[in-house]
């Protein structure tokens, strides 16, 4: 409903470039709930599901990757490494063989953190388009 809709993009915020929650998520100051980790790369469980799978893929360090429309070349490595922990995350959830892969990006994209995050959602099915 436009309603729905409506309360979604309330949720949407824009781009300030300044610290975010997520920050505080890598530093382990707030407790989540981490699916996978390595060098790079930190994958927690979403603290709002919106499927019985829903976990963000998230780079440590967010150089300047706010959005994915802050993309540079120098950010190549790391966003094939985000996709290919999105990948491995799908394998450990056991949704593998169907799971779906989302960035929001910017207002209108319905994004609320401004640290790049792949959602990892799997577990049901899912449909399209998305709302
Ligand atoms: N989120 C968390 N933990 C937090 C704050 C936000 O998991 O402490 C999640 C929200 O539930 C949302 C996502 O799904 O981060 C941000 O996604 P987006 O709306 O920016 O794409």
């Amino acid at each position: 409903t436009n309603e729905e809709a409506a309360a979604r993009t309330a949720a949407a915020t824009a781009d300030t470039g300044g610290p975010t929650i997520f920050d505080k998520i890598i530093a382990k100051e707030i407790p989540s709930s981490i699916v996978y980790e390595d060098e790079k790369v930190l994958a927690f469980r979403d603290i709002n599901p919106q499927a019985p799978v829903h976990v963000l893929v998230i780079p440590k360090l967010r150089d300047g990757l706010t959005g994915l429309d802050k993309a540079e070349p120098r950010h190549a490595e790391i966003l094939g490494q985000l996709l290919y922990a999105a990948k491995v995350v799908a394998e450990k959830e056991g949704v593998a063989d169907g799971f779906r892969v989302v960035i929001n990006n910017g207002a209108e994209g319905c994004q609320s953190v401004y640290h790049l995050h792949v959602h990892v959602l799997g577990g049901r099915q899912m449909k399209w388009p998305p709302g």
